[in-house]
């Protein structure tokens, strides 16, 4: 079995830009910007078999390439916030290419996880109590300002997820092109 996930992956300067936005941030776990990107379908642990079939429903695909932006930050969990983040701008053709490729997947017989899509570039994961929380919220608020893009995706990847003591490490198993 493999974990995996599709994602978009970003383009360096967008990264620099989003370590620059976490350097300031008071987040107790940081995702290392080599990991930064936008999940489109989460597929959690997926046979072997299964996966082949994922690989030849994406690479089946004809998809537009996307401008995309990245604009304010914010906390997903509620009153307890389990994750911080950058939102991307939304974007309906971004939002139907994560159908389709969703609808891919799930007809390759590994349906994604599902979630209502909120593009997102995920910079830390933890567990707040109440005082982190108040003061990521307040970082929030003051990241609302922060921008970074557009940039065109001009691919997206099929990723495999090793847990690891440091956190998760992530392999592109295959990448698809967006075509103008
Ligand atoms: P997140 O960034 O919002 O945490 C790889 O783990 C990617 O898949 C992460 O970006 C993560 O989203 C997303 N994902 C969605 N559902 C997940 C789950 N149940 N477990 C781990 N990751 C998940």
């Amino acid at each position: 079995m493999i974990r995996a996930f599709v994602a978009l992956p970003l383009p360096d300067e967008i990264r620099s830009r989003l370590s620059v936005a976490q350097f300031l941030l008071p987040l107790p776990r940081k995702v290392p910007p080599e990991n930064f990107h936008i999940t489109l379908a989460f597929l959690g642990e997926v046979a072997v078999p299964a996966l082949q079939e994922v690989d030849l429903a994406l690479g089946a695909l004809r998809l537009p390439r996307l401008a995309l932006s990245l604009q304010g930050l914010g906390l997903f969990g509620g009153a307890r916030p389990r994750s911080f983040h950058a939102s991307v701008v939304p974007d309906p053709d971004l939002a139907r290419m994560q159908a389709r490729i969703a609808r891919a997947c799930a007809m390759a017989g590994a349906p994604a996880e599902a979630r209502r899509f909120v593009p997102h570039v995920t910079l830390g994961r933890f567990r707040a109590d109440l005082a982190d929380a108040m003061r990521l919220e307040r970082s929030a608020a003051e990241g609302a300002g922060f921008a970074a893009g557009p940039w065109t995706a001009d691919r997206f990847v099929l990723y495999r997820s090793e847990r690891g003591g440091d956190g998760p490490r992530y392999d592109e198993l295959a990448s698809y092109p967006l075509t103008a």
